[in-house]
């Protein structure tokens, strides 16, 4: 028996933890849209920055901004609201914890915002070691890892209780897949903290001299690719159990959506290496191993675009669709809440496709360290799961607010998204076209010495910068319609749909929830994948390196 009432709308205290999250989230949507937007016209030639403001540092800027914070914050709001909604309210002690972590979090993000700024930490989003960033922005990383750890803690409160109240049921659906996610994040985040605070930190703060870089790369892409798979999964809650409602339709299969999940938490995180295919000082026996990994992780990712597929179609049918593709006529196009997603499910097929080049060893040193890795991950993060976030921004936000997306803001919505795929097929485009070419990734504009490859570049440089333009317009009408649902739209309810299970389905079996066989498997999986080579590092270790400021 349930001790907590269990609403349709989320509590309104947490509606405000959540909302506090999306705040910093959209102010980091303007800053780094910004960012992006003054790269693309210095790369086009054309333009040349300002009062001396470096070109690595507006990066940095981007990088930090919307991939690390915009991301972090609006996953960690999202999922705050989904387990009030689907388990019942948070208790004061969960909801304080949330507050603790929120405040954390954007401690560590000024910090970290306040010495990029200050030109001492122009190391990019992934602060590769031997570039050497001023301590404070280490430590005001870790802060924000650390805050997102607390509002982890409070989920993971919020699902025990739940779990103690209803002793032998399946957990609700979003709650479970929230779950997951932060457990993901929380086995992942132990590799950067552990390199952050035992490599970087007191090699910036001058204690140890020299640093070794292997060891740190190693350990920042043991969390960095299930980084991108933290991304992921909340636009997977949407597409696997919000959508289906808002169509009008079913959830294809519980269990499926649950299955695709515990892959994601077997096989994400022992598959780092496939970023340090073309590294020396790896075994390629071992890359080879994280390459099969790799592809095993793509199949949760095969798994979801069957499920969509079945549930667009079962619920086409139901309306009298007939033919192979009748159905795609029955769905609701002029709805924001279920076109905008779309888009981003429909840029998904391109951009896995080009994860599945990415991870394959020979076409990885055609690409690797190429623009075509920034198009690919344009494709991946900055379209399919950013238009899936600002989807479901324009019920939740409303939702948390008591107010409504009236027909004008809907409107609006589905113009931001058409904009967004313009701006992103030039973007993109142009960068997998030019990496293809050789343009190096992570560089200024350059005619390196007048060389003609160089100058085979340029055109799709401008439309580069073309696309940024494009999408710069698009992120000033997301924040136009975030700001009106924030504050400005009509009140009312706006429904939190969360869907229902179709009759077919089978039964949720309970072995999901059985954490310490997938912990335990996760664990093993890790071991098995990075012992060995991890050894070899350091038994081979060289003297490692200085630090270097290029900024
Ligand atoms: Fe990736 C590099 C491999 C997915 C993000 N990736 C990156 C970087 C980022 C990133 C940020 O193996 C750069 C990091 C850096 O700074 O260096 N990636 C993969 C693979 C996948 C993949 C195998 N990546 C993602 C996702 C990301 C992301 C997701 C962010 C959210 N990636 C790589 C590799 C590199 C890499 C190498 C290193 C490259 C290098 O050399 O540096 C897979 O997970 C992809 C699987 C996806 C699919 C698609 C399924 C389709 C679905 C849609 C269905 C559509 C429907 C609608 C139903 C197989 C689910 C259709 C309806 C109709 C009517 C048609
Ligand atoms: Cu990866």
């Amino acid at each position: 028996m349930s001790t907590k009432s269990i609403n349709t709308i989320v509590d309104r205290r947490d509606g405000k933890l959540a909302m506090a999250h999306f705040y910093v989230a959209f102010i980091a949507l303007a800053i780094g849209g910004l960012a992006g937007l003054l790269q693309t016209l210095v790369r086009s030639g054309k333009y040349e920055l300002p009062w001396g403001i470096g070109y690595y540092q507006v990066l940095t800027v981007h990088g930090v901004v919307l991939g690390l914070v915009l991301t972090t914050f609006f996953i960690m709001g999202f999922q705050l609201a989904a387990v009030s909604r689907t388990s019942g309210a948070l208790t004061d002690k969960q909801r304080m914890t949330g507050w603790i972590g929120f405040w954390l979090m954007t401690i560590g993000t000024v910090m970290a915002a306040v010495m990029i700024l200050l030109n001492e930490a122009s190391v990019l989003y992934t602060f590769y070691a031997p570039l050497q960033a001023h301590a404070l922005y280490y430590v005001g990383l870790t802060l924000v890892i650390v805050g997102s750890w607390i509002d982890g803690a409070a989920l993971i409160m919020a699902y025990a209780s739940w779990r103690k109240a209803n002793p032998g049921k399946p957990s609700p659906l979003l709650t479970f897949m929230a779950i997951v996610n932060t457990l993901l994040w929380i086995v992942a985040t132990i590799g950067v903290a552990a390199t952050v605070l035992f490599q970087l930190l007191p090699w910036s703060l001058g204690l140890v001299e020299r640093v070794d870089v292997l060891v740190s790369r190693t350990l920042f892409w043991y969390f960095g690719h299930p980084l991108v798979y933290f991304w992921l999964l909340p636009a997977y809650m949407a597409w696997y159990a919000i959508v289906p409602k808002i169509i009008g339709g079913k959830i294809f299969s519980d269990s499926l959506a649950r299955m695709s999940f515990i892959l994601f938490l077997l096989f994400s995180i022992p598959v780092g290496f496939h970023h340090q295919l073309m590294e020396p000082g790896i075994d390629p026996a071992w890359k080879f191993l994280q390459v099969i990994l790799t592809f095993l992780v793509i199949i949760p990712s095969l798994m979801t675009a069957f499920s969509l597929f079945a549930t667009f179609e079962m619920f086409g049918r139901s309306k009298g669709a007939t033919g192979l593709f009748g159905w795609v006529k029955k769905l609701p196009w002029g709805d924001a809440r279920f076109a905008v997603p779309f888009i981003g499910m429909l840029a998904f097929i391109p951009a896995g496709a080009g994860g599945v080049i990415n991870a394959s060893h020979q076409l990885n040193q055609v690409v690797h360290n190429t623009i075509w890795v920034t198009g690919h991950f344009h494709l991946t993060l900055a379209t399919s799961v950013i238009l899936t976030f600002f989807g479901i921004s324009y019920w939740l936000v409303p939702h948390l607010t008591g107010r409504v997306l009236t027909k004008a803001m809907n409107k609006l919505a589905i113009i931001q998204a058409v904009i967004w795929a313009i701006g992103m097929t030039f973007m993109s485009g142009a960068m997998h076209a030019a990496g293809l070419l050789g343009a190096p990734r992570r560089s200024s504009f350059s005619t390196y010495g007048g060389s003609e490859q160089a100058a085979e570049w340029i055109p799709y440089q401008v439309a580069q910068a073309v696309g940024g333009s494009i999408l710069f317009l698009g992120i000033i009408l997301m924040l136009y319609i975030f700001i009106n649902l924030a504050f400005f739209a009509p009140k009312g309810e706006q429904e939190f749909p969360v869907g229902e299970v179709a009759d077919a389905a089978e039964k949720t079996p309970m072995v999901f929830e059985n954490w310490k066989l997938w912990i335990g498997i996760t664990v093993l999986l890790i071991l098995f994948a990075y012992t060995i080579p991890f050894i070899d590092m350091i038994q081979n270790a060289p003297i490692g390196s200085k630090g270097y400021k290029f900024f």
